[in-house]
């Protein structure tokens, strides 16, 4: 790590996995049988909003029941750490859990479990309780809450940010993602191209594990720990 300044980190499902949170691509990644893809979608909301909304309470309990592990504890006491040179947490996963390990510079590119967008003033708040889109925006009064997340074929949030923090970076780690959602899959591939050292950490092979220049398999509580310490 000495000649290393500016570090991005991606992570993904399978970094809050050993803290009892599914991952979306395992055996069972389905939600009362219907396919992921299915439910967070634009379509899937308008065709079905109770489903999709009680999809979401139901991941925003797991979110809350759960704590951080090893893994979310050792990026946090990097991200204290390193003065270097930049740093950035960028995660695919909705949950707190790099928060709660102690990361400050984190980015949630698919939005976070624990808010509620309001599509009319475009106001966020905390999700409180039994929040759904029915009661009205406690901001602008009209009743079009939703999730904040981001669904497939919208835009993840801060791509102009991220792009900044991957051109500027010497080191790239991803963490337990599977490399099957663009455009985070092809993040490696930009850093490549910026000139930093890219490095995958995940329990199996990543559909994009060619284009790192290291692949370590194993745990995250295991694998990340060992990286930071
Ligand atoms: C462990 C472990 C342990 C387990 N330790 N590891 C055709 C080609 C290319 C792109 C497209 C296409 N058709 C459509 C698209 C675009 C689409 C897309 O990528 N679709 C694919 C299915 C092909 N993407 C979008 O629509 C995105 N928007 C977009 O592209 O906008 C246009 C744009 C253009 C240009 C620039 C910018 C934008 C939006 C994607 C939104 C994704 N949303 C979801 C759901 C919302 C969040 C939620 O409800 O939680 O986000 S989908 C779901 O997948 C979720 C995840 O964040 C995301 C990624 O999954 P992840 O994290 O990789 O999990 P898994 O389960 O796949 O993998 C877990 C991994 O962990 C595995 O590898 C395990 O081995 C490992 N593991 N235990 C270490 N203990």
């Amino acid at each position: 790590m000495d000649n290393i300044r500016n570090i991005v980190i991606l992570t993904g499902a399978g970094i809050s996995a050993e803290s009892g949170l599914r991952t979306f691509r395992a055996e069972d990644g389905l939600w009362e049988d219907h396919p992921v893809e299915e439910v967070a979608t634009p379509e899937g909301f308008a065709r079905d909003p109770d489903l999709v909304q009680r999809f979401y309470d139901e991941r925003r309990a797991q979110v809350i029941a759960a704590n951080p592990n090893a893994a979310h504890l050792a990026l946090g006491r990097l991200d204290s750490a390193w003065r270097r040179g930049d740093l950035l947490i960028v995660t695919q996963n909705i949950d707190d859990l790099h928060e709660r390990g102690g990361a400050a510079r984190v980015l949630h590119m698919h939005g976070q479990a624990l808010s509620a967008w309001c599509t009319a003033c475009d106001a966020r708040h905390a999700w409180q309780g039994t929040l759904r889109n029915r009661p009205p925006c406690p901001a602008c009064g009209m009743a079009a809450l939703r999730p904040d997340i981001v669904w497939f074929g919208e835009m993840p949030y801060q791509m102009e940010r991220i792009y900044r923090a991957i051109a500027a970076a010497d080191l790239f780690v991803s963490i337990g993602t599977s490399g099957a959602v663009y455009p985070a899959a092809g993040f490696v591939q930009e850093a490549a191209r910026s000139g930093a050292r890219t490095l995958e950490l995940n329990l199996e092979k990543s559909l994009g594990s060619r284009f790192f220049d290291e692949t370590r398999l194993g745990r995250a509580s295991d694998l990340v720990p060992a990286l930071v310490e």
